[in-house]
């Protein structure tokens, strides 16, 4: 015990994954704002941050395995349509 002095992990964001998302018809600062929002709004999800230029959404999260719908139906719910991008 206590003999690990190199083991120092900072909670949670060892764990955190990233996915990339498509989202169709985000045509301003108003569309991208929502869907961050209700990105955020997901308990698991860290970061969000949507680009209208590509319509990507890079979204930072935990590693649940079901959190991946969960991001495309906040994304629905918002009015938009989400792909995981390759
Ligand atoms: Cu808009």
């Amino acid at each position: 015990m206590g003999c690990c002095s190199s083991h120092s992990h900072h909670s949670d964001e060892k764990d955190s994954t990233r996915t990339k998302l498509n989202v169709s018809n985000m045509t301003c600062g108003g569309c991208s704002s929502s869907v961050e929002k209700a990105l955020k709004n997901i308990h698991g999800v860290v970061d969000a941050s949507a680009d209208l230029s590509t319509g990507q959404v890079v979204v930072t999260h935990s590693g649940e395995e079901d959190i991946i719908s969960k991001l495309v139906n906040a994304v629905a719910e918002a009015g938009f349509t989400a792909t995981v991008a390759a």
